[in-house]
């Protein structure tokens, strides 16, 4: 590309392709940063062809608009493929070279192969099913041919119309990003449509105005000079209220920048022509037909546009594109640090944070209940500890009735020998009684038990199910949950309630079932060695010999009821006296099983408490990588904004470089 001399600006072509480079690379580190890798690329895109020096204009426009024919009249020769149905299927790129050429590059890789010029048209056009389905598999046809605008790196690009249909209008679209200027082609008998207006805006967005030319063509079928001039100034009309449109929304309607931009942009520059008169008039050597055709004047133009001003236009259009990337990257990092401020994740955490403290409410609640149950349940147990001793006086007397004792037994050193042998008989009998006893007393401390089970059942499903919720907020799902309460205390019953109570009361007392029911036995029978104060001595023998037998008879008796009344003397004081004492125990007792209820409760606190530190501590780390993220936009907004603002005035200076 042939650098004009810089004008008297302080701005040099080399120091504007410098700054514009160097803004590049930062923009494409900030878009790789932000995980925008399509705007990545398309940034090292852009770097890639400032420093190829290439400059590439395509000719775009709707269907049938005579862009084909507007090229081959630039070539002097019908090259490219054109008819009166839509015909261009790929993009076909014309570029300088000696002898003329066609190579074909396919899609995805798949090679590129020389033709002939003659065989173009067998792999660009949509004119049978046959060529639109080769045409499909090629990336693009590349022209060699010796046209003088093209000598020095500028290639020009023959686009599919727009609007005949969607994957086209997706090729031309395309290719957008990857031009430094476009040449818009209008048909004179329908001059600038909807949605060419349309059109417009997205190549004011990509370039900018000055890199934009708009070519009416088809003027020849507009025979009245005056017709033509009138429709290229409506044209011109139509161009300019669309980019004041533009600007309106862009910078606001009559801001400083609005008319900056205005002025920046100037003119729209508007060409009529012929494309087929022109085309014509150089094949057939009709110097009249070619002058007539308005060609010549484009020409010219073009000569300077593309050859002298091309490397300032794609400077230009360069500029621009870095400014739409600043953009572009502004936006994105407002939007994320308006989304890293932490109160969003904040709030989540409080409703989740108010949700288990609910939840420690209900616990503190359903260990109240289960505590209150307690009183009653002793009040309800207490009647089987009071009839104990008339319990054990009963099987005491049963016991004591029919005693073995002799004769023999009289003689006092035998006596000790005959109360031991009863005692022995006697607290084997009140220890199966009192174990009998003892497993009431266990049985209906069980069902005592039965509403505390229930409340604590109640309020396992809701801690679960609070906790699920509270793990699945704070953690990724994959995580395996935790073993539910419900399940750890009696297996999943569903809606079975009287079996799930049961197994709640079951799994909860079980592992102390054989301790409590040692402790009841205790607590129901005797002390070891409860009679050793019993003392019993036979009646002395007296009174005549021959009576002896009568008289031993009278003696075994009262020994059999001083042995009995003694004993049961003995257990009446012995059980009397230990009561009160039984009594405690048996509170304690029942404290302690109700306890066993209060210590599940007391550990689904403690989990609770675990589970809200947790939140805690997440949500402090949250705030913290918010705040980072929220400074990293930031820092990264902030040099984003430097670069756009250089670009600008860059562009201006540009812009400036350009009218003088
Ligand atoms: N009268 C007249 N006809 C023209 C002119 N330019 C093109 N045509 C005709 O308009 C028809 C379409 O021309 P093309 O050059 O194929 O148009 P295109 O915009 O390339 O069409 P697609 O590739 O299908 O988008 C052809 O029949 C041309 O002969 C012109 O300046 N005057
Ligand atoms: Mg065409």
């Amino acid at each position: 590309m042939t650098m004009p001399a810089p004008p008297s600006s302080f701005v040099t072509y080399r120091q504007a392709e410098f700054a514009l480079v160097a803004g590049l690379e930062r923009l494409y580190a900030l878009a790789a940063g932000l995980g925008l890798s399509d705007l990545a690329r398309q940034v090292h895109e852009a770097r890639t062809r400032i420093e190829q020096h290439r400059f590439t204009i395509a000719v775009v426009g709707e269907f049938k608009r005579g862009k084909s024919t507007f090229i081959n009249a630039l070539l002097g020769q019908e090259i490219l493929p054109a008819d009166v149905a839509p015909t261009s299927a790929t993009l076909n790129r014309v570029t300088y070279g000696l002898k003329p050429a066609v190579k074909v590059v396919f899609k995805e890789g798949r090679g590129e192969h020389f033709v002939e010029i003659g065989q173009l048209a067998d792999y660009v056009t949509k004119l049978t099913p046959e060529a639109e389905a080769l045409a499909s598999t090629v990336e693009e046809a590349v022209v060699y041919y010796p046209v003088p605008f093209c000598k020095n790196n500028v290639d020009i690009i023959d686009t599919p119309g727009l609007s005949d249909d969607v994957a086209m209008t997706k090729v031309t679209l395309g290719i957008l990003s990857r031009v430094d200027a476009a040449i818009l082609v209008i048909l004179a008998t329908s001059p600038f449509s909807q949605s060419e207006a349309a059109f417009l805006e997205s190549l004011l967005l990509e370039y900018g105005l000055g890199s934009v030319l708009f070519v009416v063509t088809a003027i020849d079928r507009l025979p009245q000079p005056k017709d033509r001039d009138r429709i290229l100034s409506t044209v011109s009309d139509r161009v300019s209220s669309r980019i004041r449109q533009h600007a309106a929304v862009h910078f606001g309607d009559g801001t400083e920048a609005y008319h900056d931009y205005l002025r920046r942009v100037g003119e729209p520059r508007v060409f009529g022509i012929s494309g087929h008169d022109a085309l014509t008039g150089k094949v057939t050597h009709d110097g009249e037909l070619l002058a007539a055709s308005r060609l010549p004047e484009l020409e010219a133009f073009l000569e300077r546009f593309l050859t002298k001003e091309s490397a300032l236009v794609a400077l230009r259009t360069h500029t621009e594109r870095v400014v739409g990337i600043c953009e572009t990257l502004e936006k994105e990092t407002a939007r994320r640090r308006a989304a890293a401020v932490p109160a969003a994740s904040g709030a989540e955490a409080d409703s989740l944070d108010a949700l288990l403290r609910a939840l420690e409410w209900l616990a503190q609640d359903a260990a109240r209940r289960v505590d209150d149950l307690r009183p009653g349940a002793l009040e309800r147990l207490r009647p089987r500890l009071q009839a104990l001793p008339e319990v054990l006086r009963g099987a005491a007397e049963k016991a004591l009735e029919r005693l073995d004792v002799q004769a023999a037994d009289l003689e006092p050193d035998r006596v000790p020998g005959v109360l031991a042998a009863c005692r022995a008989r006697l607290d084997e009998r009140l220890q199966m009684v009192s174990a009998q006893v003892a497993q009431g007393v266990y049985e209906e401390l069980t069902a005592q038990c039965r509403p505390a089970a229930e409340e604590l059942l109640v309020f396992a499903g809701t801690f679960d199910r609070v906790m699920a919720h509270a793990r699945s907020a704070l953690a990724p799902p994959s995580k395996t949950p935790p073993l539910p309460m419900v399940a750890r205390l009696g297996g999943d019953h569903g809606f079975e309630r009287r079996a799930a109570v049961e197994a709640v009361l079951h799994t909860t007392l079980d592992e102390s079932a054989p301790l409590r029911r040692t402790a009841l036995t205790e607590l129901l029978s005797l002390p070891r060695g409860w009679a050793d104060g019993v003392e019993i001595r036979a009646v002395q023998p007296s009174g005549p010999k021959f009576a002896r037998k009568a008289v031993d008879l009278y003696r075994v008796e009262k020994l059999k009821s001083d042995v009995k009344a003694g004993l049961l003397r003995e257990l009446a004081l012995q059980v009397e006296k230990s009561m009160s004492a039984r009594d405690q125990a048996l509170g304690r007792e029942v404290a302690d099983t109700f306890s066993v209820f209060g210590r599940e409760i007391e550990q689904t606190l403690e989990k609770i408490g675990e589970q809200r530190e947790e939140i805690r501590t997440k949500r402090q780390k949250r705030a913290a990588a918010a705040e980072q993220e929220g400074r990293r936009m930031e820092e990264m907004g902030h040099e984003i904004r430097g670069i756009r603002d250089r670009s600008q005035v860059l562009a201006r200076e540009l812009s400036a470089l350009g009218a003088a």
